[in-house]
């Protein structure tokens, strides 16, 4: 009897899990103002990847990545970054006002799949993250803002 419950349990997880996900994709209308969570459902696809999330107080690196936004396009398409270590992002927005940008890592194209993202940042400026640790594998960033244009391989490592 016990054993017959855990799995049930499970699908019913899984349903509600299934649930939230086809409630994000649903909102796919695009708005003329974009904003954070909107661009990411509007361009939302189902993947079933894993969540991932940051590993709680991972050890600090020494690595300092700078990544610029220019034209409304990242100025590399390609990050590396340590594994299970925090490292720093010297995130430069080129770009005059009224542009803003901000840096998320994700793990798919849905809202779920969101592990980080910084508040937008409107340029030109330079602002200093510190970006959680993660486990090794190959995740996407993205500015959420610019969803289509603005994305790039992070391949932690
Ligand atoms: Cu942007």
């Amino acid at each position: 009897m016990r054993s017959a419950v855990r799995p049930r349990n499970a699908v019913a997880a899984a349903a509600v899990v299934l649930i939230s996900l086809s409630a994000c994709t649903a909102q796919t209308s695009p708005s003329p103002v974009a904003t954070t969570s909107a661009s990411i459902a509007a361009s939302a696809t189902l993947t079933g990847a894993p969540d991932v999330t940051p590993i709680p107080d991972a050890p600090a690196s020494d690595v300092v990545i700078h990544l610029a936004a220019d034209h409304v396009r990242w100025d590399v398409d390609t990050l590396t970054a340590p594994a299970e270590m925090t490292w720093t992002l010297e995130f430069e927005n080129r770009d005059a006002p009224p542009e803003i940008h901000n840096f998320a890592i994700v793990s798919g194209r849905t809202v779920a799949d969101r592990i980080f993202m910084t508040p937008n940042l409107q340029g030109p400026a330079t602002e200093i993250y510190e970006i959680p640790g993660l486990p090794a594998g190959t995740y996407e960033f993205v500015c959420t803002v610019h969803p289509d244009g603005m994305r790039g391989t992070l391949i932690v490592e």
